[in-house]
């Protein structure tokens, strides 16, 4: 970690608030909500759960405005979902990112229940000419001096054919306020970002939505004035649960010598994943890792196993994944104006005690 660049303290102040999952926590396969990762742009709203509606407008046919228990009542679906945030990685870049500072761990696994999205937009009744939805949070903040609500749109193919729901549970409780209560987007294989926590509103409309979450963060650009590419789906990346036990301040590892068995997961929004790859030389060598079942879905990451023979010596530990349409995690970091979608292998240094 020496060669980590030092964060400034309005970065350790979005730490603070915007906690990651601790990596011993991969090995649950559904993350217990505390340990779920979290990212708030402004304040975590407090909402009457009472006089909360959410409205469908714009290019519809008949405008909805539901309650808790209208949504409650119809139809419930259920997904397990794996939901990274596309800032995830950030902090190993360099030239250093000024933002939230996250290592590698920005990252959780959820089973949401709710409505699906698809649905609702049926029962609206989607005009002809509607291209996307805007999909408005209640969180009020400023970024980049202009005053917003957070908001971003998804075409409506997008919502119609992927999976996404307006989820309403969490692990089998209300959403808790802090991952958007009373009800927030799932889009399962995209980054965390699309997801709207606190939802208001879903407005129709003609053409992508063009505000702040859309133009200027959440794509990756080499300089300010360049449109960019917009942040889609989940690219593969694995972790491996840190073995052994750790030093407190470097959270450098301990391991003793013999078996020692090597467990993580895997996870890609772009197709499953089909290959880990696991080297305890830093990347020098690989072999490849066992899978676990898909038991949990597609859109649930993936676990993989991997036998070590621990001699007594120094290793750097890291696990590569792969997708089944060719994406693989890169083992260097590529650099972007927004610190985004850094994919790059994980490196643990252990010690085999002698
Ligand atoms: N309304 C609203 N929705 C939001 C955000 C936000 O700040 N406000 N953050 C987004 C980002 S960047 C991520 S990564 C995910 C994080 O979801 P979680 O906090 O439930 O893990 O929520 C997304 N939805
Ligand atoms: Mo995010």
């Amino acid at each position: 970690m020496s060669d980590t660049p030092l964060i400034n303290l309005q970065e350790l102040q979005l730490a603070a608030r915007n906690h990651a999952l601790p990596l011993e926590a991969l090995r649950w396969d559904v993350t217990p909500i505390g340990l779920h990762y979290l990212l708030t742009h402004f304040d975590i709203p407090e909402v009457d759960a009472s006089s909360w509606r959410l409205e469908i407008g714009g290019l519809v046919e008949a405008p909805l405005s539901l309650s808790l228990d209208d949504l409650r009542a119809r139809s419930a679906v259920e997904a397990v979902v794996t939901m990274e945030c596309a800032g995830n990685g950030r902090v190993h870049l360099e030239p250093h990112v000024v933002s939230q500072p996250w290592l590698l761990e920005a990252v959780g696994t959820a089973r949401w229940r709710g409505v699906s999205v698809a649905e609702l937009l049926d029962e609206a009744g989607v005009r002809d000419g509607a291209t996307d939805v805007l999909l408005t949070g209640l969180d009020r903040g400023v970024e980049g001096d202009e005053e917003q609500a957070y908001e971003r749109s998804l075409p409506v193919e997008t919502l119609m054919e992927g999976h996404a729901l307006l989820a309403y549970e969490m692990n089998g409780v209300a959403l808790p306020p802090q991952h958007g209560f009373p009800l927030r987007l799932v889009v399962p294989g995209w980054y965390g970002m699309t997801s709207v926590k606190w939802l208001a509103r879903l407005t129709l409309r003609d053409e992508p939505f063009d505000g702040y979450q859309m133009s200027h963060s959440y794509r990756v650009r080499q300089e300010e004035h360049e449109a960019g590419d917009p942040i889609t789906r989940i690219a593969p990346r694995s972790l491996l649960v840190p073995p052994g036990i750790p030093e407190f301040l470097t959270r450098s590892r301990v391991v003793e010598p013999g078996p020692c068995e090597l467990v993580g997961r895997a996870w890609s929004g772009a197709a499953e994943i089909v290959e880990v790859d696991v080297s305890v030389d830093g990347g020098a060598t690989w072999a490849g890792a066992e899978l676990g079942p898909a038991a949990l879905g597609r859109w649930a990451w993936r676990s993989w196993f991997f036998e070590w023979d621990a001699q007594p010596g120094e290793y750097e530990l890291c696990c590569r994944a792969r997708d089944a349409a060719g994406n693989e995690q890169p083992l260097r970091p590529s650099w972007n104006l927004g610190g985004y979608v850094n994919n790059a292998v994980q490196r643990v240094a252990v010690t085999v005690s002698a």
